[in-house]
């Protein structure tokens, strides 16, 4: 509360001064500071768009990430059966039904966003919907493993959800160690570098770098209405992070690269991979980064991949040289 206070009295303070330096005539001076600071003190304020004023308003209550849950405040996430290389499901509402109504968010109304359990395998697509609710897409499931699915939508007239479904693609399995962190990537001839460690329990800045043949790309395509898209997954249970845009195209302050800016909310420390999703001649790639939250300064060398199974649960049962023994059966 201290803490609460003196910024309270530096911002008054600062209100003051710009007051006055500002003189007569200039009434918007005493506002912009005191906005500025609340920024500051939050990282947040004003960024979200469904914001409560908690920041975590997005689970309607539940302080949990998106995508843990099939069904969640009455929306439940339902595959359904498809054509071969196709993917097929449904969103029932509170009434059991297909729901049909949905609002736009970034563009579209359905984002369905896939990656295997190990992490691996990541997709970013825009499936149709059909009038009886069945939404459709080319399967962006790309060869065999437990796949987590999540469908990120706002149903008409409600508040964003984000719904996980594992779905399973037989063959053989070959799991992917967790690539180790790092803050640069190359994806199609395009460099991003990453800058910014993530903090558990805030929000935090991390800044993408984009470019190509060593020379700044400054002129990035706006796609789903920024020039940037992140999705962040919790490596062991694929928790689905809110990433914000910090800023969009057209509001005037917002450049077209080389940087991106975005606001991540992580709600522990560990393993997390980044999915950035970019457009510039008129191509989606994506470039992906291991980050470890809460790490300080880079000393995080390696990510172990999910533990495989041991055998070390139970020491042998004791008891087996017992039982079976001639004359030591229950009476
Ligand atoms: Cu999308």
């Amino acid at each position: 509360m201290n803490t609460a206070t003196k910024l309270s009295g530096f911002a008054l303070g600062l209100a003051a001064v710009f007051g006055a330096a500002y003189g007569v005539g200039q009434v918007t001076g005493p506002g912009a500071p005191a906005a500025e600071t609340r920024h500051d003190d939050t990282g947040h304020a004003g960024e979200t768009p469904h914001g409560d004023g908690t920041g975590h308003g997005d689970t309607g209550g539940a302080d949990l990430p998106g995508g843990l849950l099939v069904s969640e405040r009455g929306h439940t996430l339902r595959p359904v059966a498809a054509p071969a290389g196709q993917f097929a499901f449904q969103i029932t509402g509170p009434d059991g039904a297909p729901v049909t109504a949905y609002e736009v968010a970034h563009d579209k109304r359905m984002h369905l966003i896939v990656a295997r359990r190990d992490l691996s395998g990541f997709r970013h697509v825009h499936p149709e919907m059909s009038s009886d609710g069945t939404w459709r897409v080319d399967s962006p499931l790309a060869g065999p493993g437990v796949w987590r699915v999540f469908a990120d939508f706002t149903p008409g007239g409600g508040e964003p959800l984000t719904l996980g479904v594992d779905v399973t693609v037989p063959g053989a399995l070959a799991e992917r160690p967790l690539p180790a962190p790092a803050t640069s990537t190359t994806v199609d001839g395009y460099t991003v570098t990453l800058a910014g460690t993530p903090q558990p329990g805030r929000t935090s800045e991390l800044t993408l770098t984009v470019s190509r043949d060593g020379v700044p790309v400054t002129d990035l395509e706006p796609y789903l209405g920024a020039y940037g898209h992140l999705v962040a997954l919790r490596q062991g249970d694929l928790a689905y992070l809110h990433v914000h845009p910090d800023g969009a195209p057209g509001d005037g302050r917002t450049k077209p690269g080389p940087e991106v800016t975005f606001l991540a909310e992580v709600p522990s420390a560990g393993a997390y991979r980044l999915y950035l999703d970019f457009q510039h001649g008129g191509v989606v790639r994506t470039a992906e980064f291991t980050i470890v939250a809460g790490a300080a300064g880079g000393t995080v060398t390696a990510v172990p991949a999910a533990p495989t199974p041991t055998s070390t649960s139970a020491p042998a049962p004791t008891g087996g040289a017992d039982h079976g023994v001639p004359g030591h059966g229950h009476d």
